[in-house]
């Protein structure tokens, strides 16, 4: 539950007060603790994760008080009705996720609950331009600034952490956590496989609601599933073509991957969306993938900076 208000000194902050029931208390405890150790890692506020700058005990309810930040990214799509993110624009964002996430796992810590919905605008000005589609004129809603930040730190987990066997939800979902396999940093890299998909295609790429079904749609998008992985699973043969109804909703809505048109987003993508973890790339090396190299021209000519989530 997240409200916002006015505190003293006039800064405009967000307050996330937490329902005074165990379990989420317990959520509440660990995300204070995360912040507390990346904040503390991160004093000149260089990786894009929320700030906390206080919290505090109200009656039993856990209020944990937030910089503000502007729309999620899911809001924005929603509100400038599914019409895609272009590009250039996800590029920019992914950049900013990618480090900050990257700065996550470096500190042992992965944060499991990568969607749209928990990476932020920082500030939701926006203009409104017209463009023609399909010879009709519409009015899409253009952001003056394209900085984001991740949020929600409740389900982040250590390296040295129990790791529940359900992360994620369920869109999001890496091939591993439903298959039951264990799961580490790696997890985040398909969450932020399927998000960009989601940037670029407006809607979700696996819109589904069980598990079955999601695996049959991942091998429609992106081949099948190797077979060592399923050997120790439930799953042992995954054969859809006896499925019925499924079937056709999986066909509407799963096309393989078109690589050609935006070949260097679309070969990350292929990367990030690996099914087995031991050659799912990770994000330090994204981060010097093809795809960004504007961005860090850009910012070399800045700066020199060091190799790693520190570019
Ligand atoms: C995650 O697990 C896979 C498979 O065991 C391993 O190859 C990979 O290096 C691990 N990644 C991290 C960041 O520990
Ligand atoms: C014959 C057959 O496979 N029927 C299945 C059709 O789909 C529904 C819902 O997914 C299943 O419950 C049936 O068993």
């Amino acid at each position: 539950f997240l409200s916002s208000c006015l505190c003293s000194g006039n800064q405009r902050v967000a307050v996330k007060i937490v329902k005074n029931i165990e379990c989420f208390c317990e959520v509440a405890r660990s995300e204070i603790a995360v912040l507390e150790e990346i904040n503390g890692l991160d004093d000149n506020n260089r990786f894009a994760c929320v700030r906390m700058l206080d919290w505090f005990d109200h009656e039993g309810h856990i209020c944990i008080v937030l910089e503000l930040l502007g729309l999620s990214t899911f809001d924005f799509l929603r509100q400038n009705d599914f019409l895609p993110f272009s590009v250039e624009q996800i590029r920019h964002m992914a950049f900013q996720i990618f480090r900050a996430v990257c700065f996550l796992h470096r500190n042992k810590l992965t944060h499991t609950d990568l969607k749209p919905e928990n990476i932020l605008f920082v500030s939701s000005e926006v203009n409104t331009e017209a463009l023609v589609v399909n010879s009709k004129i519409c009015r899409r809603r253009k952001l003056g600034n394209l900085d984001v930040k991740v949020v929600d730190f409740g389900t982040a987990t250590f390296d040295h952490e129990h790791h529940e066997s359900l992360v994620s939800t369920r869109h999001y979902r890496a091939p591993e956590v439903i298959l039951d396999l264990g799961w580490n940093q790696s997890c985040d890299v398909w969450s932020l496989g399927c998000v960009l998909m989601e940037f670029y295609l407006g809607r979700t790429l696996f819109p589904t609601h069980d598990s079955k079904e999601h695996l049959a749609m991942m091998e429609k998008v992106l081949g099948p599933i190797p077979p060592h992985l399923l050997k120790q699973t439930r799953y042992e043969h995954l054969n859809w073509e006896d499925q019925n109804s499924s079937d056709d909703h999986i066909r509407t809505h799963c096309q393989p991957l078109k690589v050609d048109a935006e070949r260097q987003l679309f070969d990350l993508l292929g990367c990030m969306l690996e099914y087995d973890v031991c050659r799912r790339i990770t994000l330090e090396e994204a981060l010097w993938h093809p795809f960004f190299s504007p961005m860090r021209t850009m910012l070399k000519s800045i700066i020199i900076y060091p190799p790693g989530c520190g570019i």
